[in-house]
């Protein structure tokens, strides 16, 4: 993570990107899920450039909000904390981000940058005591003005808000009005989209009035340095993660290799706080500000707003249960315009899965690798021979691509960067469709049959090489399924045509991505890795190799012990032996009480990915049939040990 050292001086800076750090009061949902896989997408992008990369997200865990949440379930705010972080990083794991920092702002070392902060904005003339009296939006730890409000309540988020009336202290925040205004109309890539940053430049120009910073009558938070009374506002706290997390007054040389950051990610909810705040904050401490906040917009869920109280929030787990990670990813980084609201449909990432991923990518792959075993008799990628115009053509695209991928990433561009491959994808498909390396094989044309067999692979490891960032576990794949070795070199290096190794085997491949007609059940949403009574009576949708069949490990055991999962109707949480002991969550509450299962013989996917549902980390997933108010547990008409694997 940190290339250059203190001093070094020669390299070129490190790459820093953030997102935002999530409030532990909510479980992870698409729109943090967004936001996330968007910093790992261009973390994990500048890294296959050659880039030193700090990629930094975690979560905000201070304030009103949270320690009302914890009050609410009867739990210390900490605890509360403690439980949520692990949802996030469980979360992310899921969504194979590679983060090099996970901050928490309840850390120790975070404590104290926030002091030295205060004490350096203080030391300005920055900071200084008053009275406020104006309204507070709690869910959105925000302070507006009587005048601000509309009808009333929150004019971001239309709740109810608070009437305070206490001491405080606050950020000189009007002195920067002026530098901050000079600051964004001087550097057009501050703030983005455009339309963003038209935004908070009328916001600015309207007048900037002092901030309030601390808040009273609760505990909650990092103690006003001198005054414990009182405690430091929830933002100024969270915002200040920035440096922490870069390793601002720590002595490991990080921050001076990455400060200031590149990128910051966050949405256009709270782009106030990291446009105009932020920035101020930064001035006011004499520490260099963000080269780019960038805000990227919401997600609707089937055309509706996504709440709790409408129950139609889609989490991460729910996606890679039913989709798959890298499918996720791709879903999430193409379907909308990065900076644009979108919509997430189950029928729209059904479409991407079935025609991007099984047919476009998946076609290629499988086409690639098929004709090599069926016409390179030796099985080996042979040397490519003489180019044609068709080769020159499928060569010309490849070396074009580097420039409108790159052009489209360094401008966040995300769904760009992937509109670009896929076109090369298709182009590489048609350089098939038209070159029919079949006839060439036929006629006995060997020069030219290797010459297509050749290109057809490199064209997949080319688009393979590019796909690294946004779904690395099927480029992985696809490399490996090609012999290709591509560690230790940049992208640069790997985009250009010619690169691939011949002479290596080459194996005909598995699908990449199976088609699927069935949109998440009741169960993924849920979160649950349970069985799916819909899918159970759904028949295979296409046929399986028997070593496809024997990946899924089946065991036979027993079940210990069975409690219903709290808030959930048709969720237990069991305790099963399968030659070891497991906790599975499993969908079955409708048709069996948790007396009555103790005891039972029951079959049980062993290697299932865990996942967690209410909490509960489920290790498995046990068999069953028939619809949710009439199952019945798959067993055994013999006794047969715990743990014995079915075949
Ligand atoms: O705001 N679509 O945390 P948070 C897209 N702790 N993005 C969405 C979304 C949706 N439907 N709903 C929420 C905070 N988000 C603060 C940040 S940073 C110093 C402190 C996004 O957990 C929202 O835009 O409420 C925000 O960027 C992010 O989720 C975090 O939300």
């Amino acid at each position: 993570m940190v290339g250059t050292g203190p001093g070094s001086g020669k390299r070129d800076k490190g790459f820093y990107v953030t997102t935002p750090i999530y409030y532990v009061n909510d479980v992870p949902h698409i729109g943090h899920a967004y936001t996330t896989v968007a910093a790992d997408v261009l973390a994990r992008y500048r890294r296959l450039s050659g880039q030193d990369v700090l990629f930094v997200t975690g979560t905000d865990e201070h304030g009103k909000k949270i320690q009302r949440s914890a009050e609410e379930r009867g739990i210390a705010p900490q605890a509360l904390a403690d439980e949520v972080v692990t949802k996030f990083k469980d979360a992310w794991k899921l969504l194979a981000i590679k983060n090099d920092v996970f901050i928490r702002t309840t850390e120790e070392r975070h404590a104290r940058v926030v002091s030295e902060v205060w004490a350096k904005m203080q030391a300005r003339g920055d900071i200084y005591p008053g009275p406020y009296e104006g309204w507070y939006c709690t869910p959105d730890e925000s302070y507006w003005t009587e005048k601000e409000l509309v009808d009333g309540k929150c004019p971001s988020c239309g709740r109810e808000v608070e009437r305070i009336k206490e001491e405080s202290y606050f950020f000189r925040l009007s002195k920067y009005q002026a530098p901050l205004l000079r600051h964004i109309e001087a550097n057009e890539g501050f703030i983005l989209p455009l339309s963003r940053r038209n935004e908070v430049l009328s916001f600015v120009k309207g007048g900037l009035n002092d901030l309030s910073i601390t808040r009273m009558g609760f505990d909650w938070g990092i103690k006003v340095p001198g005054d414990p009374k009182l405690v430091i506002y929830v933002w100024l706290d969270a915002l200040l993660n920035y440096l922490t997390a870069a390793g601002y007054l720590s002595d490991n040389g990080s921050f001076d290799a990455f400060w200031p950051p590149d990128v910051q990610f966050v949405g256009k909810d709270i782009l106030k706080f990291h446009a105009v705040y932020w920035p101020a904050i930064l001035m006011s401490a004499g520490l260099d500000l963000p080269k780019q906040i960038f805000a990227h917009g919401w997600w609707t869920i089937e055309g509706t707003k996504m709440s709790k109280s409408l129950g139609n929030v889609v989490s991460p787990s729910s996606l890679v249960s039913a989709y798959g990670t890298d499918a996720t990813r791709y879903f999430l980084m193409r379907e909308v315009p990065f900076g644009l609201d979108g919509n997430f449909s189950d029928a729209a990432m059904l479409k991407r899965i079935n025609s991007d991923l099984a047919n476009d990518l998946g076609n290629l792959l499988s086409r690639a690798t098929g004709m090599v075993s069926r016409f390179a008799g030796s099985g080996l990628l042979p040397a490519s021979g003489t180019s044609d115009q068709f080769d020159l053509v499928l060569q010309q695209k490849a070396s074009a691509l580097y420039d409108a991928y790159t052009t489209a990433m360094e401008g966040r561009e995300f769904h760009s960067a992937l509109t670009a491959l896929w076109e090369f994808i298709g182009e590489a498909n048609r350089y098939v469709d038209r070159t029919k390396p079949w006839q060439n094989a036929k006629a006995g044309d060997t020069e030219r049959l290797n010459t297509r067999l050749y290109n057809t692979i490199e064209a997949t490891r080319i688009a393979a090489v590019y796909l690294l960032p946004f779904m690395p576990d099927t480029a992985s794949k696809i490399l490996t399924a090609l012999s290709q070795d591509t560690r230790g070199m940049t992208l640069g290096q790997l985009s250009k045509w010619g690169l691939a190794v011949p002479f290596v085997g080459i194996a005909p491949s598995q699908p990449l991505f199976e088609k699927r007609t069935e949109p998440r059940g009741q169960t993924d949403k849920e979160n649950s890795n349970g069985l799916s009574a819909s899918q159970a009576e759904q028949p295979a949708p296409q046929l399986v190799s028997i070593d496809e069949f024997k990946r899924t490990e089946l065991k036979v055991g027993t079940i210990l012990s069975a409690m219903r999962v709290e808030g959930s109707h048709k969720l237990i949480k069991l305790e099963v032996d399968i030659g070891e002991k497991r906790t599975i969550v499993a969908g079955i509450g409708r048709s069996y009480t948790p007396e009555e299962l103790p005891g039972k013989r029951i079959i049980v996917v062993a290697n299932l990915q865990p996942a967690h549902l209410f909490g509960i980390l489920s290790q498995g997933m046990l068999l069953a049939a028939g619809d949710a108010d009439h199952l019945g547990l798959l067993s055994l008409d013999r006794d047969v040990p715990n743990g014995t694997r079915i075949k």
